[in-house]
């Protein structure tokens, strides 16, 4: 079964709400004031269903929107997720302001698929509707709207041409795409109501993915939780909505003063917010002016409405072949001209632009939106987001927006990647920037994987370019060390990050691919190159080995450094290295000043206090004698170093264990 959302569109009182209720037999003006004084003032739903060719079932939403020009920014709430479009044009009044406006606001939406109904055929002789059939499709040249795409004369007063109609919209609604799937759950809303008995309930075209009852969603921008306790779909009750269907939704955990219409449901924790998007904009041919730089509109986009300030990049003129098609964003290279400075926009020209926005909306690349002059309001363009998460305040590079623009999944992604640099990023934060599943984004990262293009850090992804300017920083940072520092067994990994400037997660990431490459070795804390680090005499080897010899087999009654030194066949200076060698590789542990113990024995003196914290909670010095078999000289140190290990803490004269 198909489920698409069929809108009106059309100048006041031209049939768009007798329409609707000839098609489907329900009422879409449903407030009072509408009904008393005879016009649409916000929008209108109904539903109905027909056959497919196919012999499936088709199920429509109807959006009805209002026709008068004070009332288009309703309509522009309802405008959003249409999937087909019935362009309402009475045939005694023939194309008029608002038909143009709707039209305009249509095509800047990128909406693909109608029909135009001529409408009241009724009214007027047929010599009179052949001439407006010609007016009107001479309007219509060029657009989406021209033949083949159909028209067709209409009377709901008498029904004729209805048939027609419906026959129509079944062969239109078979060339509509479904909805993206491969996109997170999103469900602007555009009514927000409370039902006796039932209590919150909002409304909404679902534009993406599948709700069931009992999900947990978040509202956005306002950030709160709420859960679905009921979800109906064209007016009865449903399991599940899915993508492209009018859905309502009985929420617990918000009340009707804390939801709007503009606010969107989506999956919790997982789209952000924001108040700067990066977008490709279109000044229509109609505008009265061009745009100025840092100029004020209003903002439209799905159910939300604004006021946001234009900041102007290099201009992109509009071809004049696209001028009157759909085309809003999805630009090719050459449609942009070399940089106009910010002169303004002109009418009918196109470019990249940052809009700041007074408040904070859920918007996600690919979403179309509407801008109105500040005063008097008119719609003089709009376009496409093509990112909601500038991570710099700084403009973007219009290379980086030209990728945004290309549509291209995989070369949106890697460019997404780069613009993070060393940072990485992490799949979750693809998805809040993308507004994708993360399963669309494994998929088209599935390529770049093999090939290295895309290399998987731990959570994060990182772009080959950096990875391997991290790898060069890496070895050259080693081969310095080694260079200045030849006794000794490589560097600690925490100096050697502060070297690469690397993140810890990136870091590990990095040092784990060249081991695995065996590009480096690691022996505990200690970093080196192959080959590198200690190379040893004969008989600095065999002083190593005491050494480390007499720290095992002390325990942790331990020798004074001095006397284990004494007995070496090495002198002070070179054994004096060989101890920092053991130390650094943490086989050796200095305690305190004068006390350094082997690896080994403070292991067992942990365990040993694992196993004691099992029978009391704390331990005094005499316990911890007893313990240990040590005497104070010992026992002081070794718990002052529990201590700074976070195993102990001390409380008075006791400690407690960890
Ligand atoms: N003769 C004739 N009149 C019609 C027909 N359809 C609608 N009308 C009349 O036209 C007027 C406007 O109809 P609506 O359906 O409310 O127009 P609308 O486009 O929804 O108007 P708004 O929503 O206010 O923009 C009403 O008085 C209708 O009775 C038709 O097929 N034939
Ligand atoms: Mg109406």
């Amino acid at each position: 079964m198909k489920s698409i959302i069929v809108g009106t569109a059309g100048h006041i009182d031209h049939g768009k709400t007798a329409l609707v209720k000839a098609l489907t037999g329900i009422d879409a003006d449903r407030l009072e004031e509408e009904k008393r004084r005879g016009i649409t003032i916000d929008l209108g739903f109904a539903h109905m269903e027909l056959a497919a060719a196919n012999g499936e079932k088709l199920r429509l939403g109807f959006v009805d929107v209002p026709g008068h020009e004070r009332f288009v920014r309703n309509m522009l709430a309802g405008v959003g997720g249409m999937d087909l479009v019935l362009l309402v044009i009475a045939a005694d009044e023939g194309v008029m302001p608002q038909t143009r406006e709707h039209y305009e606001i249509l095509q800047l939406l990128g909406v693909k698929h109608g029909i135009t109904v001529l409408t009241k055929s009724d009214a007027v002789d047929a010599e009179t509707l052949d001439v407006v059939r010609l007016e009107v499709g001479e309007f219509l040249r060029g657009t989406f709207l021209q033949t083949p795409a159909p028209m067709i004369s209409v009377s709901s007063f008498t029904g004729a041409g209805l048939e027609d109609l419906k026959r129509a919209i079944v062969a239109v609604a078979a060339g509509v795409r479904a909805r993206d799937t491969r996109a997170i759950v999103r469900l602007p809303i555009d009514r927000v109501f409370t039902i006796k008995g039932f209590g919150t309930v909002v409304t909404g075209t679902l534009l993406a993915g599948t709700i069931h009852r009992e999900d947990e969603l978040e509202v956005l921008p306002a950030r709160r939780h709420v859960r679905v306790r009921g979800v109906q779909v064209h007016g009865h009750a449903a399991d599940a909505a899915v993508a492209g269907q009018r859905t309502a939704l009985n929420l617990s955990g918000a009340n009707t003063e804390e939801l709007a219409r503009g606010m969107t449901l989506a999956p919790p924790s997982t789209l952000e917010p924001t108040r700067r998007v990066e977008v490709s904009l279109r000044l229509l041919p109609s505008a009265p002016r061009a745009l100025k730089n840092r100029a004020r509109v209003h903002f439209h986009s799905n159910t939300m409405e604004t006021v946001a300030g234009v900041v102007l990049y290099e201009r992109k003129e509009f071809e004049p072949s696209l001028a009157k098609n759909a085309r809003v964003g999805h630009g090719t290279r050459e449609a942009r001209s070399e940089s106009t400075g910010h002169g303004g926009l002109s009418p009918g020209q196109e470019t990249f632009a940052r809009l700041k926005l007074a408040e904070p909306a859920l918007l996600a690349p690919g979403d179309r939106f509407i801008i109105r002059q500040f005063s008097p309001v008119v719609t003089i363009g709009g376009g496409v987001v093509l990112d909601a998460a500038t991570i710099s305040r700084k403009s973007q590079a219009p290379d980086f927006l030209e990728i945004l623009n290309g549509g291209n999944p995989e070369k949106i992604l890697t460019a997404r990647l780069a613009r993070r640099a060393e940072r990485g990023i992490s799949l979750l934060q693809l998805v809040s920037e993308t507004g994708w599943t993360k399963e669309m984004i494994e998929e088209q990262f599935a390529g770049a994987l093999k090939t290295r293009e895309v290399v998987r850090a731990g959570a994060l992804f990182l772009h080959a370019p950096v990875v391997e300017k991290l790898r060069t920083r890496m070895e050259s940072a080693l081969a310095e060390f080694h260079k200045k520092n030849p006794l000794v067994g490589g560097v600690g990994r925490e100096e050697l990050r502060a070297k690469v400037q690397a993140t810890a997660e990136v870091f590990e990431a990095i040092a784990g691919l060249m081991i695995r490459e065996k590009k480096i070795e690691v022996t505990g804390d200690l970093v080196r190159l192959p080959g590198h680090g200690v190379v040893m005499k004969d008989e600095e080897a065999e002083s190593k080995k005491k050494i480390e010899d007499a720290f095992a087999t002390a325990g942790l009654q331990v020798p004074a450094l001095q006397e284990v030194l004494a007995g070496l066949k090495v002198d002070r200076g070179r054994a004096q290295k060989i101890v920092t060698l053991l130390l650094r590789e943490r086989t050796l542990v200095k305690v305190s000043d004068d006390l350094i113990f082997h690896r080994s024995a403070l292991e067992g003196l942990h365990r040993k206090i694992a196993a004691y914290k099992a029978k009391a909670a704390r331990i005094d010095v005499a316990a911890f004698k007893e313990l240990t078999g040590i005497t104070r000289k010992y026992a002081i140190p070794l718990l002052e170093y529990l201590d700074r290990e976070r195993v102990t803490r001390r409380v008075g004269d006791v400690r407690e264990i960890l």
